[in-house]
């Protein structure tokens, strides 16, 4: 194990999304990892309750993902796929396609999710341009969501201080309302029974812009970053159906839902709802190498096939796209969800999973609890005049009893790798349960 950090040492990494002045004065540092454990610098194992940041669905360190990148990498460490081509990219878009929900037949590879959706909006704009719907140019997201921080995702992203210090952002796009009720759907047990009207929101976006002008819908199916937005049943078929009616390209946003965090390969499998294009990242390589992926269907693929053979058909694409490390990491990430029937091991789970976040109702600053799949989110009353601090202390708290959690404003998320065992579970809400008893304020 390293020696300690001094403090100075820590100055120069800008961190994202990070508190960088408090966390630098005491940081939490990370040296190791193995199933759902990390093991920080002072030597202490942390129980992994949020699969990193969402992405480590299988455990961490699997030796066959290791393995499989070592040896690419040593093999034939880059090739491109402008023009080009190397077989581990295509093998690896096979193998999503297979487990893809039906219908989706295409892969265009990225490295994060950011640029999954960049790729999807791009994708929905040139698809209607190509179908001689050249006006089809508004795109549109909801409030609440979260979409990644590039332009266009930050741009139908709708989590204001994501937002608010980024100008203008692009323009000819709207929001649907979020669908966050707590005063029906308070303590929810899955998908909460009041909301699915809400999907109507997009009829008054069409009324205001008209539909001839509206190119794409983008949602999470689960709006995880946000703090854990289950919805409500009913919710996402009655958006599908608008979508539908218009001649509107839905696009679920997978970053997080896909390979198996709801129980089944894709949120979309789970709601029984079909889009038109899914974006993925995070769990197609366990984590272990940055990567994305946008699936779509074939009425969006063979848009793009009209045109003469030796032209390019879609302009767009990243030096990296399809990188063969990062191929040869989803191959073996693929491989060890099937053997170990990962995709679908959180809905034998997740009733377990469900009783045990629930158990938490009644502690202290506890207004919510929400479950799906193996997700968890607590919501606590915000302190007047510092929104924030209360899922703070108690996420630091937690870490330092060994359990890493997922603060977001004052939601604490969970999402523990899909290898959990129910004592596993047992021991992650023992420790949070004894954080919220303690933590005072
Ligand atoms: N879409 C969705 C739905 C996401 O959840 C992104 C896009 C962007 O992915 P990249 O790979 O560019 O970060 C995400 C990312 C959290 C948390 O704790 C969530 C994300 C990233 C970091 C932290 O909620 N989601």
């Amino acid at each position: 194990m390293s020696a300690r950090l001094a403090t100075n040492d820590l100055e120069a990494f800008w961190m994202p999304f990070t508190a960088n002045r408090q966390y630098k004065k005491a940081p939490r540092l990370i040296v190791g990892a193995e199933g759902i454990h990390y093991t920080t610098d002072d030597g202490r194992r942390v129980l992994d309750g949020t699969s990193g940041l969402w992405c480590v669905n299988a455990g961490h360190c699997r030796p066959k993902i290791v393995e499989a990148v070592g040896k690419q990498v040593g093999e034939l460490d880059f090739a491109g796929t402008f023009q080009m081509g190397h077989p581990r990219a295509f093998e690896c878009a096979s193998k999503l396609v297979n487990i893809a929900p039906q219908g989706f037949d295409h892969v265009f590879f990225t490295n994060s999710g950011s640029e999954s959706v960049e790729t999807a909006l791009k994708l929905a704009l040139a698809y209607h341009r190509a179908k001689g719907n050249a006006s089809k140019t508004r795109l549109i997201g909801r409030e609440r969501g979260y979409h990644g921080v590039n332009f266009g995702g930050t741009s139908v992203g709708g989590i204001p201080n994501n937002r608010k210090m980024f100008g203008t952002l692009l323009s000819g796009v709207d929001h649907i309302r979020h669908t966050h009720d707590l005063g029906r759907n308070a303590f929810s047990r899955g998908e909460p029974e009041h909301g699915a009207e809400l999907a109507d929101d997009l009829e008054r976006l069409v009324a205001l812009h008209d539909a001839s002008t509206i190119a794409a819908v983008i949602v999470e199916p689960v709006a995880c970053s946000t703090g854990v937005l289950v919805p409500p049943k009913g919710y996402l078929k009655r958006l599908a159906a608008i979508c539908a009616k218009h001649d509107i390209l839905l696009i679920f946003d997978e970053v997080i839902t896909a390979f198996g965090r709801l129980g089944t390969p894709f949120g979309a499998d789970y709601f029984g709802v079909s889009p038109d294009i899914i974006t993925t990242a995070k769990g197609i390589t366990n984590g272990t190498i940055p990567m994305g992926a946008v699936l779509v269907k074939k009425k969006v693929h063979e848009a793009f096939m009209s045109g003469p053979e030796e032209a390019i058909d879609f302009f767009h694409g990243y030096t990296y796209s399809g990188h063969p490390v990062a191929c040869a990491a989803s191959i073996a990430t693929l491989e060890v969800y099937k053997e170990e029937g990962l995709l679908t091991r959180a809905s034998e789970l997740a009733p377990y999973w469900q009783e045990a976040v629930h158990s938490l109702k009644g502690l202290p600053h506890v207004i919510d609890i929400r479950n799906i799949g193996l997700i968890g989110a607590v919501e606590f009353d915000p302190i007047p005049e510092v929104p924030g601090r209360r899922a703070h202390t108690r996420f630091v708290e937690a870490f330092d009893r060994g359990l890493l959690t997922r603060a977001t404003g004052d939601i604490i998320a969970l999402s523990p790798p899909l290898i959990i065992e129910k004592k596993q579970i047992d021991q992650l809400i023992d420790i949070l349960c004894g954080v919220l008893k303690t933590v005072k304020d």
